[in-house]
């Protein structure tokens, strides 16, 4: 497949569907959040995003994070006005950040859904292409003076540095999935999330894991103070119109 046909869906009405997956607040067992991951429908067929973001060129992946900002917003105000008010997280991906017309688009954004600034969340990544921290710094302080919170996605990922955690301020910090794998049974995997725990607390960040699939592992996430946890343990990533009775059905 090449980037054409992936952008003919996209372009389509019914081709791009996002799923969403619920963020649990472990202190008091409430989801607080949902996270958007984007699929895309060719017939009977999903798509997932490791299959086709690759192939994105640049028009397109602008147009994908548009597409998905629109549909996580309208998503978070329609759970709201159904009494669950839930922040929504969507994935930035590197060049949104610094292309020039990112933050008038996300404050039209903003405005056409009417959802509080603080609902909603970026997430970007460590490793991503830094053409210049002190640029990626302004970015993201302009879009947090918005009331836009930024999420530092996949940390402690393949080749993702823990130094960016030292330059670069953010609301959450989310442990990338490869690291909760081992927990419970391999101690050095509980202490290297139990090191970031701290190190994102002293620095006043959510902390954020990624990838818990059992309940044991929820447990040991418990125990070492982390904030939130997403992962099958709790919810499969699930399209919008199954979040209202999976909501109701949690709480
Ligand atoms: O569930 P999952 O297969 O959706 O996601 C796989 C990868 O694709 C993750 O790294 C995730 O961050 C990324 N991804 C999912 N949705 C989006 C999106 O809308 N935009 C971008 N840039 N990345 C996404
Ligand atoms: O944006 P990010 O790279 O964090 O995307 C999260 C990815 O992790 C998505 O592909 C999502 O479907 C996947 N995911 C979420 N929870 C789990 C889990 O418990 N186990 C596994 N293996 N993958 C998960
Ligand atoms: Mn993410
Ligand atoms: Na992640």
């Amino acid at each position: 497949e090449t980037n054409l046909s992936y952008l003919t869906l996209l372009q389509q009405d019914e081709g791009l569907i996002p799923y969403y997956q619920p963020i649990l607040h472990l202190a008091t067992g409430r989801i607080i959040g949902i996270e958007a991951l984007a699929r895309l429908r060719q017939g009977t067929e999903i798509i997932l995003p490791g299959t086709f973001i690759p192939h994105l060129d640049s028009t397109s992946a602008h147009l994908l994070t548009g597409k998905m900002l629109r549909s996580a917003t309208q998503t978070a105000q329609q759970l709201h006005l159904a009494g669950y008010t839930l922040e929504v997280a969507v994935n930035l991906p590197p060049d949104a950040l610094f292309a020039d017309n990112f933050l008038p688009e996300l404050q039209a954004i903003l405005t056409d859904s009417a959802l509080a600034p603080e609902q909603l969340t970026l997430e970007i990544l460590e490793n991503g292409d830094f053409l210049s921290l002190q640029l990626a710094q302004e970015k993201i302080a302009a879009i947090r003076s918005l009331g836009v919170r930024i999420a530092l996605d996949d940390v402690g990922s393949a080749y993702a540095s823990l130094l960016r955690l030292k330059e670069i301020a953010v609301d959450e910090v989310k442990l990338d999935q490869c690291l909760v794998r081992g927990i419970p049974e391999q101690p050095s995997d509980l202490i290297f999330v139990g090191s970031v725990a701290a190190l994102a607390m002293s620095m006043g960040s959510r902390y954020v894991v990624e990838g818990a699939e059992t309940l044991e592992t929820l447990d040991a996430l418990a125990v070492l103070g982390v904030d939130c946890v997403q992962g099958y343990a709790i919810a499969r990533p699930m399209p919008e119109e199954s979040l209202l009775p999976w909501l109701q059905a949690w709480t």
